[in-house]
């Protein structure tokens, strides 16, 4: 499977008539930085295509991208970032909870680990509730490039321990390894409602 055409939608904080216009909803969560919208610029093509940046915090709504004309992906701002503004932090938090409890949209759940620091206590936290809800979850497992090819092989198995019982995608948003078997992933199929 191909990705042929990505384009911005809309930027939302809260719902809105696009999540229920019945298009299965791809939504990309993970800790501030993990790379969520360098992710989705990598898998598109189109660099510009969510904004990115060194400084965690970047994505402050959902932004909603049309891919193929058949799938969603949603961006998400990150969570555990403690140098983000109270206030802020409060919003975001509520509308990630709503999105992703709260809210009965069609849903695949993408969640992305840094695999160079591993599955933080928030990781592992969300991981745990998401899969009370029965969602589809796809673990993304990021910035692979950054590990030392010597300590590539272990590091992955000892991911593959932390995170057993999950669908893990190694892969670089830098150098791109991997992408088609996730882009495979994440367009198979439907998503089922839940
Ligand atoms: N080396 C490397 N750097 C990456 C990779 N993916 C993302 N980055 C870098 O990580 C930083 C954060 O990337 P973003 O895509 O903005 O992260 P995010 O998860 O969307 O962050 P928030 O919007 O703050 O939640 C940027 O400096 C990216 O260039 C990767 O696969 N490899
Ligand atoms: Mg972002």
């Amino acid at each position: 499977m191909k990705i042929n055409s990505a384009k911005f939608m809309r930027g939302i904080k809260g719902d809105n008539e696009i999540l229920e216009d019945g298009i299965p909803q791809i939504a990309f969560i993970g800790r501030s930085n993990a790379g969520k919208s360098s992710l989705m610029n990598s898998l598109t093509g189109i660099k510009k295509l969510a904004r990115t940046s060194n400084t965690p915090g970047r994505t402050q709504e959902m932004n909603v991208f049309l891919i193929n004309d058949t799938h969603y992906f949603v961006d998400l701002p990150g969570y555990g970032f403690a140098k983000t503004k109270m206030k802020t932090l409060e919003k975001l938090s509520k509308l990630l909870f709503w999105y992703l409890f709260v809210s009965h949209h069609n849903q695949k759940i993408v969640l992305l680990i840094d695999a160079n620091i591993g599955p933080t206590v928030d990781d592992i936290e969300m991981l745990n509730e998401l899969e009370t809800t029965g969602k589809e979850i796809v673990v993304v497992l990021n910035k692979i490039d950054k590990i030392k090819k010597s300590h590539c092989k272990h590091r992955l198995q000892k991911l593959g321990e932390q995170l057993e019982g999950h669908k893990l995608f190694p892969y670089s948003s830098k150098t791109k390894v991997g992408i088609e078997d996730l882009v495979d992933e994440l367009l198979a199929g439907e998503a089922v409602d839940k």
